[in-house]
């Protein structure tokens, strides 16, 4: 199960269903900028071979993007990044301990030549839309809805702003 053509421009991969609850976030992200993307549970340590057989053959199966969150000993991104020249977003999943600085750290600190771009602690949001600036490089529409989001967001802070004004 699981391994049949990715197909869609962005995989979120996680290292536990236990990420589901952050991880998810960026799956919503993508969903409302009509984005396809699948989720996969693949654990560098649970399931490392099917974990590599992903990540070799992502490119030819279309995939564009590739998100990955873990927590704890996170060498999920990391090992993913090993085995594909796609870019690969990192997300560092905090679990009880720790504060997430540990996921932080394992992913971050990768060496020359092998990058993952990573995002702030839980913050799978800024992976949908980091993924999605990626593929706006060769979609004019996806770019189009990118800056009416970020106008969005301007008018909302600006109205925040008056709104203590009085
Ligand atoms: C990591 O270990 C996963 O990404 C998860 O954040 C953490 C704990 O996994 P579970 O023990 O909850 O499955 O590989």
């Amino acid at each position: 199960m699981g391994n049949e053509a990715e197909s869609v421009p962005v995989v979120i991969a996680m290292g536990s269903d236990s990420d589901l609850g952050v991880m998810t976030k960026a799956k919503e992200v993508l969903d409302s900028l009509g984005i396809p993307s699948r989720i996969r549970i693949l654990s560098a340590h649970r399931t490392p071979a099917e974990m590599f057989e992903f990540a070799r053959n992502a490119r030819d199966t279309g995939v564009k993007v590739i998100i990955a969150g873990a927590g704890g000993a996170a060498h999920l991104p990391g090992m993913i990044a090993s085995s594909t020249t796609l870019p690969v977003i990192g997300v560092p999943v905090a679990l009880k301990h720790l504060g997430g600085l540990d996921s932080l750290l394992s992913i971050v600190q990768m060496p020359r030549g092998v990058p993952v771009a990573t995002v702030a602690i839980d913050n799978s949001t800024n992976a949908g839309y980091l993924a999605a600036r990626i593929l706006s490089l060769g979609d004019p529409v996806l770019a189009e809805r990118l800056e009416r989001r970020a106008a969005d967001a301007r008018s909302e802070s600006l109205a925040k702003d008056a709104t203590q004004q009085g």
